[in-house]
């Protein structure tokens, strides 16, 4: 069974994802595609020329300028179709995220903000949305005790978690499986901000370092992240210059977002009060201390900013932090143009995802004996599973990179009671 959905789902993601007709069909004229509503830069790079005749047509099909609502719908009715049913009788939820809600392809690009207490998030958005937004806390001291989606509503009011869970046409009702502990930890700040009609912001609590992070959220931190993670268009870690140090705490979220490094940004804040030698050596210690957490060969794209009203302590580095202001802008003012083309990568990562899950759990599955001893070997396959992995990936010709952290599944496999 599960050969066949995911042979049928895989040649299908690959069929429509590089087929010509459906990308032809509904790219439209440059001319009729609606402007966005709001920008942040008023200039805008070039619209690209059109495609030359000798090149394929579905890679002369420019996503920018997509009838993204028709395709939107045509990427639901995929996931629908051919990944969720494999989702579901492979039980992936269990094990990885629960399934997928049409407002998730239909969401703004949301932009998720993380980093330890005090580095100035809340204050970052405040600056975009250059004014205040409900429930907002700015202080030293760790003030931020909720999740927090700034969105775009007609006036400013809070909308609690329970109700915003509840909403089909947000995308967050998926984070009612996080429970009520959550759901009193996360509320939805509306405003009337222009930048908030083409992007949702979504604030978080500190990461704050020892027991305080450990025993002090009653709720399951790291999946909460994780779930945002999964759905942000764009995740800025942000630093304090003052205090450079990564905890052990940040560290561990920083390696379970790995999968998300080509949305992962890191902001070096609060540069205001640090003269230009002072600010190269802490930028290269910031980067010294990315390479020891982050682990890949790429140097993660590192913003330096200032964001609060006060003016600046040293006029040397205007003219660096007005360009790096004005490139990250331009980053943030670009999600909406790239949602499409977003989309479809994040469809494709989960559908490999799934496609190597269900592989994964039919290949466990196929030794484990349908009357007895059923526990007994279930249970040595959860140390034999380094082995297993290997064994699948070979068996069945799937990348070794593309399976799940072995601890993390070892720990879910041990809670799934009967596998068959
Ligand atoms: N020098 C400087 N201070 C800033 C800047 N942005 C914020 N601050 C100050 O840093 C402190 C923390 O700011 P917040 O915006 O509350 O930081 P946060 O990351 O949201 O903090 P938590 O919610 O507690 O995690 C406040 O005292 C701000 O006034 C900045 O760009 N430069
Ligand atoms: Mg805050």
């Amino acid at each position: 069974m599960f050969i066949q959905y995911f042979t049928s789902s895989d040649t299908a993601l690959t069929r429509f994802f590089s087929a010509p007709a459906p990308c032809r069909s509904i790219v439209r004229e440059r001319a009729s595609a609606p402007e966005p509503e709001a920008s942040l830069l008023a200039s805008r790079p070039p619209p690209t020329a059109p495609p030359g005749p000798s090149e394929p047509p579905w890679q002369a099909a420019d996503l920018t300028v997509l009838d993204k609502e028709q395709f939107f719908e045509e990427l639901k009715r995929l996931y629908r179709k051919k990944v969720l049913p494999l989702e579901l009788a492979s039980k992936y939820a269990q094990f990885h995220s629960a399934p997928l809600n049409p407002a998730d392809f239909e969401a703004k690009p949301m932009v998720l903000l993380l980093g330890q207490y005090s580095v100035g998030k809340t204050s970052f958005i405040r600056s975009l949305l250059q004014g205040d937004f409900p429930g907002q806390r700015v202080g030293p001291e760790p003030t931020t005790d909720r999740f927090m989606a700034v969105m775009h509503g007609p006036e400013p009011r809070l909308v609690p978690g329970h109700a915003l869970a509840m909403q089909a046409d947000k995308p967050f009702r998926g984070v009612a499986s996080f429970g009520n502990n959550f759901l009193t930890k996360f509320e939805a700040a509306e405003v009337p901000a222009p930048i908030l009609r083409n992007i949702t912001l979504i604030d978080s609590p500190g990461i704050l370092s020892g027991e305080k992070q450990r025993l002090g959220r009653d709720y399951d931190y790291q999946a909460v992240i994780q779930w945002f993670a999964d759905r942000a268009d764009l995740i800025i870690i942000m630093f304090d210059a003052h205090k450079l140090d990564i905890s052990d705490e940040l560290r561990i979220v920083m390696d379970a977002l790995r999968i998300h490094q080509d949305k992962i940004r890191i902001l070096l804040n609060k540069a205001d009060q640090i003269d230009s030698q002072q600010l190269m050596r802490i930028y290269g210690a910031l980067m010294w201390s990315l390479g020891k957490v982050v682990n890949t060969p790429e140097v993660c794209r590192v913003y330096i900013g200032s964001f609060w009203e006060h003016p600046l302590k040293h006029s040397q580095n205007r003219f660096l932090l007005e360009k790096e202001k004005a490139d990250l802008l331009a980053e943030l003012d670009g999600l909406p143009q790239n949602a499409v083309v977003r989309r479809i990568n994040e469809l494709v990562k989960r559908a490999r995802s799934v496609k190597v899950h269900a592989y994964l759990i039919h290949y466990l599955r196929k030794q484990v004996p349908t009357v007895f001893g059923k526990s007994e070997k279930q249970a040595k396959l959860l140390q034999t599973l380094p082995r297993e992995f290997v064994a699948c990936a070979r068996r069945y010709g799937l990348p070794l990179g593309d399976f799940p952290d072995i601890n993390k599944f070892r720990a879910r496999l041990g809670e799934v009671k009967d596998l068959r």
